[in-house]
């Protein structure tokens, strides 16, 4: 399932069982490639000759494995798991700029409660475009879930509001918020996000127990810039990283977790229903191939 993640890096390692000056430059390079930035790109290079002047390789698979290895290490702080509330209903508000698969994640995620027999009703928060709210009804009725809705232009508050009042009850186990890709230079939708997160916090007595952030792995460097705007916002507590099944690189991850502390909690893997699963640091490693 991941195959072929820092494909370039892969390659360029591949039957290299020392590492000369040449394999070094090349290997920097191909890491910048597949979107890891500089400085880490040079950290993970130190790393790699210090193993390797330790010897510690036995074939010529030996500085792919010490890279893998590296990898996991780096990322295995950051697996974490979705947040569930004690008391229902959990809140999740779904967060990221228009394209990064915010709609098919909230799907996937709804059929994955569903199937663990919880009940979900999805809040159409994306008000901004007609097409937004029109694709998430039709997702709703595949997955089978109550999408609570109002008109395109709507205060995304009052759907917010409508949707935990219906939640509250009905009894629903979990509420799934859809937000507007928000630019995050526009300061206006970032405040309506805001405005968003206080609702749920009046209804619920807490922050929205999810705030997870939506990462297409195709969008190198400026997925720190993302990370860092929404968490200003409201606070980020997880994070998705879709389309790892469509990339070659996926080495934004490695930047933006040596900048953030925030967890990797999900990896969408195609646009099924199904093609969600949790975050693996040793999964990620091993598609290094
Ligand atoms: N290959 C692939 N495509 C995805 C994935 N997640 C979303 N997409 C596609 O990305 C596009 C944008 O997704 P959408 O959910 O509408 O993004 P939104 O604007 O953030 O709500 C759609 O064509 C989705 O089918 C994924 O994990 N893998
Ligand atoms: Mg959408």
């Amino acid at each position: 399932m991941l195959k072929g993640l820092l494909r370039r890096v892969g390659n360029v390692l591949r039957g290299r069982a020392t590492l000369d000056e040449e394999t070094i430059e090349d290997l920097e390079a191909a890491l910048v490639q597949a979107d890891v930035s500089v400085p880490v790109a040079m950290e993970i290079v130190d790393r790699l000759r210090d193993d390797a002047e330790r010897g510690r390789m036995t074939d010529d698979e030996g500085l792919l494995d010490l890279l893998r290895d590296h990898v996991y290490e780096r990322l295995a702080p950051c697996e974490g798991e979705l947040n569930i509330a004690p008391e229902p209903p959990t809140t999740i508000m779904v967060l990221g700029v228009n394209g990064v698969g915010k709609t098919t994640t909230i799907a996937k995620l709804a059929h994955r409660f569903k199937s663990e027999g919880r009940s979900v009703l999805i809040a159409a928060g994306d008000t901004f475009r007609a097409a937004a709210i029109e694709q998430l009804e039709v997702w709703g009725q595949r997955v089978g879930c109550e999408v609570i809705a109002q008109k395109m232009g709507a205060d995304p508050g009052a759907v917010m509001f409508d949707a935990l009042d219906a939640a509250r009850a009905r009894g629903i186990d979990v509420v799934i918020a859809d937000t507007a890709g928000r630019l995050h230079t526009k300061t206006n939708l970032m405040e309506e996000l805001r405005k968003m997160a206080r609702i749920v916090e009046r209804a619920t007595g807490r922050p929205a127990d999810e705030r997870l952030l939506v990462i297409d792995a195709n969008t190198g460097q400026n997925a720190i810039v993302q990370a860092r705007e929404f968490d200003q916002a409201i606070g980020v507590t997880g994070i998705a990283i879709t389309k790892l099944d469509s990339t070659a690189k996926g080495g934004a991850l490695l930047s933006l977790t040596a900048e953030m502390k925030i967890p990797l909690k999900l990896v969408g893997l195609g646009e099924k229903p199904e093609d969600l699963v949790r975050f693996s640091a040793r999964d990620f490693a091993d598609g290094i191939v």
